[in-house]
C-alpha cells in the first residue's frame, strides 16, 4: 500500500455553489473537447472518492447515492480492491487472456460459478462492459439452440451497442436517431404491477401468449430479462412472473438469460436478484458491482450452453483484464468478509422507513419499491397517478445542487432511484434521503 493520505471524512460539505470556480473551468473545457452526446449529471468534477463520499475539485464533499450507477457497491476505493489493483499493476497489466492466460481470470470464473444461481456445472467468459456481456450471452444462446430470435420486455435496458440498443426498450435517449437496429429482436409485455395491475400469473399469461403467437418457440433462441428492471424504473415484477417465464423457456428449449448487470453482487440483499424470485437462469450476465469500479463483465451459464460456441468464437483483446480481475477478487472478498448482503438489508430498512414517512406527508410520492440497496419511488400527480417527469428532474437537480448525487430512471422519467454503496453509514444515508425528500417538499 502506498497511499498515505488521510481518510476522506464521511460527511457532506459544500464550500462553494456547484459548480465552484475550478469545476466551472473544467465544464467549459469539457464542452469544447467532449461531444454533447456524452452528458454528465453532476455540475462538478471528482478528484477523490472513498466509501460513500465523492470530493470535488473545489473541496466540496458529496454524498453518493448512485455508486457510479450501481458500480462501487463495496464503497468507493474499497481497501481490498485498491490493494488487489496495486499488486496486480506491479506484476503486469495485460497479456491478453487469448494469448497468454493468467490465474486471476480463472479464479473469477470459478467464483462466479460458485456464486451465481445457474444450475449444474457452469462456465464463465469475461468481457469489459455490460453491453458486451449481453452481446455474448445472445451469441452463446444462438450457437446452442441453432435458433435466432431473442425476446426482451417492455421497459428493458440492456445497453447501447447495436444489438443491445435493439434489446433496450426506451427510445430517448438510448436509440433515437441511431438505427437501424439488429434484426430478430422481439419485444413482449412484462410485469409492472403498479401500472398494469396484473398478478404475476396474468402478466405471464399475456407474455407467453405473445411469445407463442408473435415469435414461436421454434424460432426463439433466448428470452432476456432483468429480474428487477433498472433503467426502466426499478420495476419489481409481480410475484411468480419470472418463475412462469423461466419454466416456459425450459419447456420450450429457449435459453433464459437473466441480466443481473445492475441487480447483481449483493445490491438487492442477495448475491443475485434471481434468488429472491427462486429462479435458476440458464445464463446470467454480470458487470458493474463485480469489480469495485474496474471495467469487467461476465457471462456465466450452464456448461452445455456456454461450450456450444466453437473454440476461438468468444473473446476480445481486453476481456477479463488482469487488473480488473484482481479488483473483482477484492470486491467479492469484501462482500463475503464484510457481509454486505446484510448491509443491503440494513439500507433497505432505513430508506423504506424514511420514504414511507415522507409518503404519508406527500401524495406525490407514488409507489416505493425495490429490494435491498436498489430502491426507488415514483413521482406522480396525486390526483391521477400520472408520472410527473418535470417535477422528478427538478427535485433530483435540487438534491444534486445540495451535494447529494441523485439518479433518476424510468420509461416515464419519473422515478428517483437510490443506489448507495453498501458500506454507507446510517447517518450519511439518512442525510442524503432527507436532502431528497426536503427538495421534494420545497417544490
Ligand atoms: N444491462 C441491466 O443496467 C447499464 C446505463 C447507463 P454497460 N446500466 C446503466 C447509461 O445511461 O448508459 C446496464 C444495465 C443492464 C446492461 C447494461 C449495460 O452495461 O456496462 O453500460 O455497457
Amino acid at each position: 500500500m502506498t497511499s498515505a493520505s488521510t481518510p476522506l471524512p464521511q460527511s457532506r460539505r459544500l464550500v462553494t455553489d456547484l459548480p465552484g470556480p475550478k469545476a466551472a473551468e473544467l465544464l467549459s473545457r469539457q464542452k469544447a473537447a467532449v461531444p454533447a452526446g456524452v452528458a454528465s449529471l453532476m455540475q462538478t468534477f471528482a478528484v477523490r472518492a472513498e466509501g460513500g463520499v465523492v470530493e470535488d475539485v473545489d473541496g466540496n464533499r458529496l454524498i453518493d447515492l448512485g455508486s457510479g450507477i450501481a458500480v462501487t457497491s463495496v464503497g468507493a476505493s474499497a481497501p481490498r480492491v485498491v490493494a488487489g489493483v496495486q499488486e496486480q499493476v506491479e506484476q503486469f497489466t495485460h497479456t491478453c487472456f487469448m494469448v497468454t492466460p493468467y490465474e486471476g481470470y480463472v479464479a473469477v470464473a470459478e467464483k462466479l460459478g460458485e456464486l451465481t444461481p445457474v444450475p449444474g456445472p457452469t462456465r464463465t467468459a469475461l468481457f469489459n462492459s455490460g453491453a458486451e456481456a449481453v452481446e455474448n450471452a445472445v451469441k452463446v444462446a444462438r450457437a446452442f439452440t441453432g435458433k435466432q430470435a431473442v425476446a426482451a420486455f417492455d421497459h428493458a435496458y440492456h445497453g447501447r451497442t447495436t444489438l443491445t440498443m435493439a434489446l433496450t426498450s426506451k427510445s430517448m435517449p438510448y436509440k433515437h436517431s441511431f438505427g437501424p437496429f439488429a434484426s430478430e429482436i422481439y419485444r413482449v409485455s412484462g410485469s409492472y404491477p403498479y401500472r398494469d395491475g396484473l398478478s404475476g400469473d396474468q402478466a405471464a399469461d399475456r407474455a407467453i401468449d405473445q411469445l407463442e403467437k408473435q415469435i414461436g418457440a421454434a424460432s426463439l433462441a433466448a428470452v432476456i430479462m432483468e429480474p428487477i428492471q433498472g433503467e426502466g424504473g426499478f420495476i419489481v415484477p409481480a410475484p411468480g412472473f419470472l418463475q412462469r417465464i423461466t419454466q416456459w423457456c425450459r419447456d420450450n428449449d429457449v435459453v433464459f438469460i437473466a441480466d443481473e448487470i445492475q441487480t447483481g453482487f449483493a445490491r438487492t440483499g442477495q448475491w443475485f436478484a434471481s434468488e429472491h424470485e427462486g429462479i435458476q437462469p440458464d445464463v446470467i450476465t454480470t458487470a458493474k458491482g463485480i469489480a469495485g469500479g474496474m471495467p469487467l463483465s461476465a457471462v456465466t451459464g450452464r456448461a452445455d450452453i456456454m461450450d456450444a460456441a466453437h473454440p476461438g468464437g468468444l473473446g476480445g483483446t481486453y476481456g477479463g483484464n488482469p487488473v480488473a480481475c484482481a479488483a473483482a477478487l477484492g470486491a467479492i472478498e469484501t462482500i463475503e468478509q464484510d457481509d454486505l448482503l446484510q448491509e443491503a438489508s440494513r439500507i433497505e430498512a432505513i430508506a423504506m422507513e424514511h420514504l414511507r414517512a415522507a409518503q404519508k406527508q406527500d401524495a406525490r410520492i407514488g409507489e416505493i419499491r425495490g429490494r435491498g440497496a436498489m430502491l426507488a419511488f415514483e413521482v406522480v400527480d396525486p390526483g391521477t397517478g400520472e408520472p410527473d417527469a418535470a417535477l422528478t428532474s427538478a427535485v433530483a437537480a435540487a438534491a444534486r445542487s445540495a451535494g447529494v448525487i441523485t439518479l433518476t430512471c424510468g420509461t416515464y422519467g419519473n422515478v428517483i432511484r437510490l443506489l448507495p454503496p453498501l458500506t454507507i453509514s446510517d447517518e450519511l444515508l439518512r442525510e442524503g434521503l432527507s436532502v431528497i425528500t426536503d427538495a421534494l417538499a420545497a417544490h
